[in-house]
């Protein structure tokens, strides 16, 4: 293919920067020695911080109005409930932007050490009542809104979530955007803006997960600002020819090029003034369509490229098994999502940075960046590249740079959901990145470190190698992910033991263990409790005597809270908000699926996404086993017995067949025990269609009891349980992830724990394998509840013998290993429910120790600022 793109255009702006000039009589003019000379009056403005809006009710009332005239362009007197929205969230982002401006301003001209968060997930939420309460305007827009005859909670839902993440990585990296910026700390985000976030689950009568495209762009959307002229060219496949000059430098050049444009999202942090960058990019093509073919006629092809270019950014893969069975071209699509992302962050990093006019030797003093999992991973060839190639570096100065500047977090140990890519397909569509790799392989295994320290160890150096040997070979990103980062990291304990003794030990006998580190996720309680438990916050401000202002950048403080669990005043205004978030969840289930809720029952939730790790399965086998011991009582055992409600949501990746029959299972459950009037007043359960975070904000204040209970030793962390224990739930879980931690802070007494243990497991999978015992035998319980499902007790039982029979069969997840104790743990939940007054004791404690400050993202994002990428708060002139 002969090259009709000029090579020196990749990764460079394409526009040519404009010449820019300060408004006259507003701003200072700078002299040649860095001296300012102000305006007359415009430095108290500025320096005091008073360069922000007018917020009194008036003047926000008036925004509001303005906002719907012109840039709604509608009546005033023709106004919905979306419109309103939209007009309150435009004049709310007024606030974000003069902060933001100022923000980026100040970070430009004190220029300190920033730190990258490259993520392909952002599972943002919603962002209205978030902007609000961070900026202290909740109370002034409710009234304004008021005023105009609306009120604010119809308009806060209104809003659409912003829903591009999975699960668990996506929500930590937008809990950490909001730490960062609470924390003044100049931290950006770095994503893609996906066209079509997570599907929405719809549940056909069947009780089948359906998916439908999430559309969420549809309306305006007034969080980002496109930025048109933030624009870089990235190229696809093409050849790499090396220049046989010894100088290690190739030209690439051919293929595709396809232009990445910017998309700002402003980050508010809380009480602060500071409002980082996430920056999410969108796919086009660079030559829009092709004139050629449309003036000969064929309109196909002429929009051919530019259809091409867009799908990049089109879709957010729904990760787990997808990811295993894509297709090859869902793999190659998925494969150009990742490098375009990481190459326009890049070049978009280091444009900024040769802003200051340093050389790159000292990119590592100026920048870190943060590889949130493997999918980043090839950020780390190309800023090879680049050093190389354009920059002309030589590979030991480039390698020394690119080791200084990256750090890694793993999210996973489960084999199966660790990242590799197919040899011939990074060769076609990164044919210089496959070279880079190879070269790293060489240099750094057999001639410079791994085969001098281990001389002749030829089995570790192929499990060491990048290069998976196999039909086809394979490429290992996280091989790659840890020998070009500086640091390394797992997200618990558990998990970060777990990262250092399985899949990168021979790592850290080559590299050392002080490169292994280990950081506990956390979450922002502003979110998770003041802006979804607003009750259970005030309280906590009033029984505290401090602002919450205080308490909620500081939640240790938390701890106050311990004494007061001797106070029966304080005690029941507790249980009345827990009680009243029940019924706010009850009423979100009339309103949207018709069904009625006992509010005077135990409400126990599982919310996660669908996988046979976490243990769906267990939790609903568990329900079946209560339903039959429930059926087997007189109606006056029955009374004695423990009300209880169990909620399920959660989304299963389309093409995960078994995950999917699991829901299938838990719907036609619910459709059945709903149903009896012999126990239905004793247990109830519901599957919450298409879980969302906002959903999880509904969910999660109105839990007595939630379920973590996935196999020892595969939930790396978990958020969830952190977000229950904030909001005064109890946990049941198994002895995996946070909830170590978790049980630490609290004491045991406060968490159910059961299950085998983590070093149990791999025996117990040999038994599985090569010592079968039948069910029957391991767990009667669990083979009699199997055998109802089997009957057809919940219609026909041979649709789910598939699921069925990976217990029967295998049991990879040690389901019939766990299932004795798991009832026997549920058992002693109701025991302790019973005594209603403990009960509430143990919810004060959880919150108050569980989650005092340790699983905050503030502490995190702290620990990742100090001990990873050196950086420090950056307050912006003027902070409130
Ligand atoms: C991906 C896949 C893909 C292939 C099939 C199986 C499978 C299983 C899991 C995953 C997810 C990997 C990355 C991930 O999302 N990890 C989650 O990260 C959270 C934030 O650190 C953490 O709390 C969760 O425990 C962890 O599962």
């Amino acid at each position: 293919m002969t090259s009709i793109i000029d090579p020196n255009t990749i990764g460079k702006p394409v526009r040519p920067r404009r010449h820019v000039r300060t408004l006259t009589g507003y701003l200072p003019e700078v002299d040649a020695s860095g001296k300012e000379k102000w305006p007359k009056g415009e430095e108290k403005v500025w320096k005091s911080g008073m360069r922000s809006l007018d917020n009194n009710v008036n003047s926000i009332t008036k925004s509001f109005v303005n906002h719907v005239q012109t840039s709604l362009a509608r009546q005033p007197y023709n106004l919905d409930d979306l419109g309103a929205y939209q007009a309150a969230a435009l004049s709310v982002r007024d606030n974000l932007l003069v902060n933001w401006n100022e923000t980026q301003l100040q970070y430009t001209r004190k220029a300190p050490k920033r730190a990258y968060y490259l993520s392909l997930e952002f599972l943002m939420g919603r962002t209205l009542d978030n902007a609000l309460l961070n900026l202290g305007l909740k109370d002034e827009y409710k009234t304004s809104v008021k005023s105009l005859g609306f009120s604010i909670e119809d308009i806060l839902d209104k809003e659409r979530d912003a829903a591009l993440g999975n699960g668990g990585l996506g929500r930590l990296a937008a809990c950490y955007l909001d730490s960062s910026a609470s924390q003044e700390l100049p931290v950006w985000g770095y994503g893609l803006r996906y066209k079509y976030g997570i599907f929405q689950q719809l549940i056909s009568p069947e009780g089948n997960q359906l998916e439908a495209p999430d559309p969420w762009l549809e309306h305006q959307n007034p969080w980002e600002l496109p930025r048109l002229d933030v624009t870089y060219g990235v190229r696809f496949y093409g050849h790499a020819d090396r220049l046989d000059d010894g100088s290690g430098r190739a030209i690439w050049a051919g293929g595709q090029e396809v232009l990445a444009v910017a998309y700002d999202v402003m980050i508010p942090g809380y009480g602060t003034k500071t409002t980082n960058n996430l920056r999410l990019w969108e796919s086009k093509s660079k030559r829009g369509f092709d004139l050629n073919s449309f003036n000969a006629g064929n309109y196909e092809k002429a929009v051919e490229s530019s259809n091409s270019a867009s799908a990049i950014t089109s879709v957010l893969y729904p990760n787990d098994h997808t990811l295993v069975t894509l297709n090859m071209f869902g793999k190659e699509l998925r494969l150009k999502q990742q490098y375009f992302w990481t190459a326009a962050s890049l070049a978009d990093i280091l444009r900024r940075f040769k802003n200051m006019g340093k050389p790159l030797t000292e990119l590592p003093d100026f920048v870190a960046i943060q590889l949130n999992d493997t999918h980043p991973t090839l950020a780390i060839p190309e800023l090879m590249r680049i050093l190389i190639d354009e920059e002309d570096l030589t590979w030991n100065a480039a390698w020394k740079i690119v080791t200084n500047t990256f750090f890694y977090t793993n999210h996973t140990v489960l084999p199966e959901a660790l990242e590799k890519w197919a040899v011939p397909l990074v060769e076609h569509v990164l044919p210089r990145h496959m070279q880079i790799i190879y070269d790293i392989v060489i240099l750094i295994y057999l001639f410079l470190a791994v085969e001098k320290k281990f001389p002749g160890d030829r089995d570790r150096l192929a499990r060491m190698s990048l290069i998976e040997e196999g039909q086809p070979k394979q490429v290992r990103m996280a091989h790659l992910a840890c020998i070009g980062s500086r640091k390394v990291n797992g997200v618990a304990e558990l998990h970060s033991d777990l990262v250092r003794t399985t899949i990168l030990k021979d790592f850290v006998e080559f590299e050392g263990f002080s490169k292994f580190g280990n950081v506990t996720n956390g979450i922002t309680p502003r979110r998770w409790l003041d802006q979804c438990n607003p009750e259970l916050s005030a309280l906590i401000s009033k029984t505290l005597k401090l602002q919450k202002g205080i308490w909620l950048k500081d939640l240790y403080k938390l701890e106050g809270l311990l004494k007061f669990t001797e106070n029966k005043t304080f005690r029941r205004e507790w249980a009345a908000i827990k009680q009243r978030n029940k019924e706010r969840l009850a009423h979100h289930v009339l309103t949207t699926l018709g069904l009625t809720v006992n509010t005077n029952a135990m409400f126990d939730v599982q919310i996660k996404r669908l996988h046979e790790y976490k243990r769906q399965t267990l939790n609903i086998l568990g329900v079946i086993h209560r339903y039959l011991t429930l059926k087997k009582m007189t109606p006056a055992e029955r009374k004695k017995v423990n009300s209880r409600v169990v909620f399920f949501a959660g989304k299963a990746a389309p093409a995960y067949y078994i995950a999917k029959l699991t829901i299938r299972l838990i719907v036609n459950v619910a459709r059945i025990i709903n149903d009896d009037p012999e126990t239905k007043d004793y247990l109830t359960l519901y599957f919450l269609p298409d879980y969302s975070v906002s959903l999880a904000e509904i969910l999660i204040p109105a839990s007595d009891i939630s379920q973590h209970i996935s196999t020892a030793g595969t939930e790396a962390s978990g958020t969830s349980n952190m977000k229950f224990c904030l909001n005064g739930g109890l946990l049941l879980g198994t002895v995996d992830g946070a909830n170590i931690e978790i049980a630490e802070e609290v004491g045991e007494s406060n968490v159910f724990f059961f299950g085998h243990l983590t070093p149990a497991v791999e025996d117990l999978r040999y038994q599985h394998l090569y010592h079968p015992i039948p069910i029957e035998e391991n767990c009667p319980a669990l083979a009699h509840v199997l055998n109802q499902v089997s009957a057809g007790l919940f219609g026909d039982g041979g649709v789910y013998e598939p699921l069925l029979n990976t217990i029967r069969q295998g049991d990879y997840y040690l389901l019939s290993d766990d299932f004795d104790s798991y009832i026997e743990a549920l058992a002693m939940v109701d025991d302790a429910y019973r005594d209603r007054d403990e009960w509430i004791k143990k919810s004060i404690r959880t919150t108050a120790k569980a989650c005092m400050g340790k699983f905050s993202s503030d502490r995190a994002i702290n620990e990742y600022a100090e001990s990873y990428w050196n950086i420090e708060a950056t307050p912006i002139n003027g902070n409130k």
